[in-house]
């Protein structure tokens, strides 16, 4: 967490910005120049237009909003507005070449590490504990995921590699868990860089329940394949049903069946679906309709985030399930360390109070809620951060994949996406409303 003096928030600032460019150096510089301008998915961007939105963003907000300085190049603002252009229709813009996008993101990356060693850390919302600094670092990795998912659709030989993750076992560990009924405090007022849809800190009076002790696994949901599920209607909600039979969808995105086999495709290698490991690349409406086969339901956001913070020993909320210290290697499959979720039964010293595991990291979860505000949101810095997804068209992720960054990562962090999307790094957990006394407390 730091100790908040100017000179560690300095360090802190830099070293987030830091890791974030390094890592968006390693995706861009993998593939060639065709690639980085090619568009690999009409759901996604071409990497350059990421590289150079990144350089853009933190220009607007680290140059010109809080150093005050003037535009570098006004006139490539609009090329990268996420709102003025689609993501199907920027290959048609006049993007800056591979070339001039790195060295406009290197040219505002200099400045800002001047200017951070200058302007004060206090004195508003913006500059306290160096939030501005924090959420660019933040926007940064959160564009180094998009692009990790470029990666994922992208056709022809891996350009990617790292070390598999730890093993994992399940054995002894219990199904589920029971999360007693009472009141806890979802989302934070004192989380330094919680972006504005985490706040404030309110109370939630959560009835008892029970939640998976893993993610659901590839095996469990192949039974659910095998049990016919993708050709029963009663397990599906109606645009869910709409959706798989319009595309013909029977299995997670990049699966496929071959000589008895479910194989999938995995940054241009192609491997046997490891039966332990998360599933991945489901929509909200496979998760959704697991759950029903399953005889469970998807856990509410709310629901999530007790069994990540909720402490029953003092009453508190954590950070993460592990405490309040920052994720590590030995805690969390995080920040692209790996380029797979760990097995169901790793991390276990990343196991909640309760015992629930692998909720920070290795998938991001579907919940059955909408993305709204908490009771007292206030938008900032900025309205198009979160405040123009709300209203019950987007679903909440929680937890955070393998290829989040442990700065954009958090128990109170909340994602979002339309219920048809799978190309995202997605998975699940299921659970269901515990029984009648059963954990009253
Ligand atoms: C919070 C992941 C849904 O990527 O669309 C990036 C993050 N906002 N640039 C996204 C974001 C502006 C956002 N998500
Ligand atoms: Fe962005």
């Amino acid at each position: 967490a730091g100790d908040g003096t100017a000179g560690t928030l300095r360090l802190r600032a830099v070293e987030s910005l830091t890791a974030a460019r390094d890592r968006t150096a390693l995706l861009t510089s993998c593939v060639d120049d065709h690639d980085l301008t090619a568009q690999h998915s009409p759901l996604m961007s071409p990497l350059v237009w990421d590289l150079a939105h990144i350089g853009n963003q933190e220009e607007q907000w680290l140059l010109r909003t809080v150093a005050g300085l003037a535009a570098l190049r006004p006139e490539i603002d609009s090329v990268y507005d996420a709102f003025e252009h689609p993501r199907a229709s920027r290959p048609t813009l006049p993007l800056l070449p591979p070339a001039e996008a790195r060295s406009y993101a290197s040219d505002v990356r200099g400045r800002v590490l001047d200017v951070i060693e200058r302007v004060p850390l206090h004195g508003g919302p913006l500059l306290d504990a160096g939030f501005a600094f924090g959420m660019i670092a933040q926007h940064e990795q959160q564009h180094d995921e998009t692009m990790l998912i470029t990666h994922q659709l992208r056709r022809g030989p891996t350009a990617l590699t790292a070390p598999p993750p730890p093993a994992g076992d399940t054995t002894g560990l219990p199904a589920d868990v029971l999360v007693p009924a009472g009141p806890f405090t979802m989302g934070t007022s004192t989380e330094p860089w919680a972006l504005d849809n985490e706040r404030p800190a309110h109370q939630r009076l959560v009835p008892a329940f029970r939640i998976d002790t893993v993610p659901v696994t590839n095996g469990a949901y192949q039974q659910f394949i095998e049990d016919g599920g993708y050709t029963d209607e009663r397990w599906w909600a109606p645009e869910g049903w709409a959706q798989i039979r319009e595309h013909g969808i029977g299995a997670p995105l990049f699966w496929r069946r071959e000589g008895g086999q479910w194989l999938r495709r995995r940054f241009g290698a192609v491997e046997p679906v490891p039966a332990e490991e998360p599933v991945l690349h489901v929509s909200w409406y496979e998760a959704d309709a697991y759950a029903r086969w399953a005889g469970r339901r998807l856990p509410t956001e709310e629901e999530w985030e007790k069994a990540a913070r909720y402490d029953p020993v003092s009453g508190r909320s954590l950070r993460y399930p592990w405490g309040d210290d920052d994720p590590t290697p030995e805690r969390a499959n995080l920040g692209q360390r790996h380029l797979r979720p760990a097995p169901a039964g790793s991390y276990p010293r990343g196991a909640s109070p309760l015992g629930v595991r692998q909720l920070i990291g290795d998938v991001w979860e579907w919940t059955s809620s909408d993305f709204l505000p908490y009771p007292g949101f206030v938008a900032f810095p900025y309205r198009e951060y979160s405040e123009v997804f709300f209203g019950g068209a987007h679903k909440v992720l929680r937890g955070g994949s393998f290829g989040v960054a442990p700065v954009a990562c958090r128990g109170t962090f909340r994602n979002w996406d339309l219920p048809v999307r799978r190309q995202i790094f997605s998975g699940f957990r299921t659970a269901r409303t515990a029984a009648p006394g059963e954990g009253d407390t």
